[in-house]
This record gives structure tokens, sequence and C-alpha cells, in this order.
């Protein structure tokens, strides 16, 4: 569609495209798993990077979950999450030492995109679309008020007040008719309940912040776990350069029904939620597409994005950035 770096989900060499290739030219490496379809009949990806990836049984290792484009407009959480797969694969295949040792003790997993219709829907009809295309009035036709949130619809804390979601289909944060009732929701719900992460890093946009559980207490004094703190680091030493990290009810605002809330609950996963940022002031949602901002966006969240996984096989006491 005329951009230097953003791809769609469907278009010829396009995320889902380059998706399969990943696991076709890497086949001891890299598997890849369709872990559902969306209302739309698109495939919802995951992969797995480790050692010896198709012979060995999902979990088998301590797992660490890289996730993004939950709400449909926030691109660079993609384009990050893309370049942190390609970084990984291509410096194992280069004989990186560090990296090798990595994929040998852990497994990696990769969900580009957590919701492709409503991604595929910002190139093709509305950029600032946030939702899943959920047709909430029935008519057959996806129109303004259509859409779940996708990130309001997990089996925790669900419909637990108006606050931090909301029962009316219009909103930008509609819950749903029940927890877990999208197909996104039960792809990701799913995976985490079978691989039981050690760490996720849920990427969204626009901050920059590091938030972590739990989403819907408000007041809470500190973390429910010191990893939290450890990893993330404090507003003076932040683990990604220029970041807020922080309970993301006080830093942001409440929600319910969050996927990372769910995963600290319920799969013992310490699970955070970088909002990457907007690439130039005011830019929003619509960060610059701009090969050298994209790129040093990247490059600021590495080290952190790399700690999770060097921490996985030893949670308790996590390697910082
Ligand atoms: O509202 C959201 O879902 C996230 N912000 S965004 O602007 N990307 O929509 C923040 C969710 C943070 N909540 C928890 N991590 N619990
Ligand atoms: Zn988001």
């Amino acid at each position: 569609a005329g951009y230097t770096v953003w791809r769609s989900y469907d278009e010829p060499g396009g995320i889902r495209d380059q998706l399969y290739a990943m696991a076709r030219n890497n086949q001891n490496l890299v598997k890849l798993e369709v872990l559902g379809k969306t209302g739309q009949g698109r495939e919802i990806i995951a992969l797995k990077v480790t050692q010896g990836a198709v012979g060995l049984r999902d979990g088998a290792r301590p797992a660490v979950l890289y996730s993004s484009t939950q709400h449909a407009r926030e691109w660079i959480s993609t384009e990050v999450n893309r370049r942190l797969l390609s970084n990984v694969v291509d410096r194992f295949k280069a004989g990186d030492k560090e990296i090798k040792e990595l994929l040998k003790e852990t497994e990696l997993w990769f969900v580009l995109v957590a919701n492709p219709d409503g991604y595929q829907y910002t190139f093709d009809v509305e950029r600032l679309w946030r939702k899943n295309l959920r047709d909430n009035d029935g008519n057959g036709q996806i129109t303004v008020g259509d859409g779940v949130d996708p990130n309001r619809n997990f089996d925790e804390h669900f419909n637990y007040d108006n606050e931090g979601s909301s029962t009316a289909a219009a909103s930008e944060t509609y819950r749903g008719p029940s927890a877990v009732s999208e197909p996104e929701t039960k792809a990701m719900q799913g995976l985490l309940d079978r691989i039981k992460p050690k760490f996720q890093s849920n990427m969204h946009s626009y901050g920059p912040l590091i938030l972590y559980p739990q989403g819907w207490q408000t007041g809470t004094p500190e973390a429910d776990n010191p990893i939290y703190v450890a990893l993330a680091g404090t507003d003076a030493n932040p683990a990604i350069p220029g970041f807020d990290p922080g309970i993301s009810s006080d830093e942001l605002y409440v929600t319910n029904g969050e996927t990372t809330d769910y995963a600290d609950s319920h799969s013992g996963t310490v699970a955070f939620t970088p909002e990457l940022g907007e690439g130039c002031e005011g830019c929003g949602f619509v960060f610059p597409d701009d090969e050298a901002l994209v790129e040093a966006e990247f490059q600021k969240a590495l080290p952190f994005s790399l700690s999770l996984a060097k921490s996985a096989p030893d949670p308790a006491n996590p390697k910082s950035a």
C-alpha cells in the first residue's frame, strides 16, 4: 500500500506470508501454529522459536510470549515484535553464542498480530480502528459501532466495573457479550493456559510506558511481585530508556478483563504491557512510516525484550536489561 515500513496482514509478502516463510525456511528452529480463526476467517498465528522446535513438546522449555497488535491501529507494536523475531532467528543462524544458548534453554513464542481482522481493516478502511471486527449489530457490515476490545475480553475480572471497560457496543473499550467470547481471546488465553510462559511482553502503543498488573486494582501501593520492578526498572532508571514503569491502573488507567492480568493470575506469568512510543510528538497511534525511527524504537526496547528470555530459566533471579 505504498508504505516503506508497514505491511498489512493479507498482502503478498505481508505479515501472514512472512510468518509462513519464517517457519518454512527455518524448519528446525521455528514452528508455526494456527491458534484459531477470526470472525472473518483469518488465521491467528503463533511461532515457536527454539532449537529443535518441531520435535519438542510445546512448553517443554521455559517459555516467553511476545505478543502484539491486539489493538488494530498500533502498528509499531507489530513491527517492533517482527524485528525482535528476525533478530533472534538471524543471530541464531549467524552462530551468535548468546542466542544459541538462549534458544537451547528456552522457547520464545511470537504472536505478531493478535487481531488480524482489525489490523487488516486499518490498512483497507480506517487507519484508527482499535477493536476486532465483531458485527455487534448483526447488520452484515462493519460500521462505526462494531467490534470488541480484545484487551477487555479475558477471563480475569471480566465485567468487574464500568470504569475499566464498557457494556456499550459502540465504546472503544466494549468488553464483549461474555468473557472469552472472541476468537482472538480464545487464541491467546488458550496459548497462555497451554504453555504457561514465565514472561510475557504484550506490546501496545502509545506511551512510552512499561505497565504491569493488576490493571483492575486501584490504589495498589506496589507490584504484587518484586520481579516486575526488577525487570521494568524505576522512574529514575527504566529498563527502556525514556519509558515510565509502573502498575497499569496507577500509571495509565483502570482496565478489566485484561490480558496480562489474566496471565499474571492464571498462568503464573510475569506479564508486561510495554506501551511503545509515538515516534514523533503528537503522532499518537500513527507512528511515522520512517525506517530510522522504527528501527530506533526497536533497538531501544531490545535489551528489555531479551532480558525476559534470559530470565526465563530462573525467574526468581531476573537478569535485568
Ligand atoms: O487500554 C489498553 O488496553 C492499553 N492501552 S492502549 O492505549 N494500547 O489501548 C493499556 C492496558 C494496560 N492495562 C494493563 N496492563 N492491565
Ligand atoms: Zn493497545
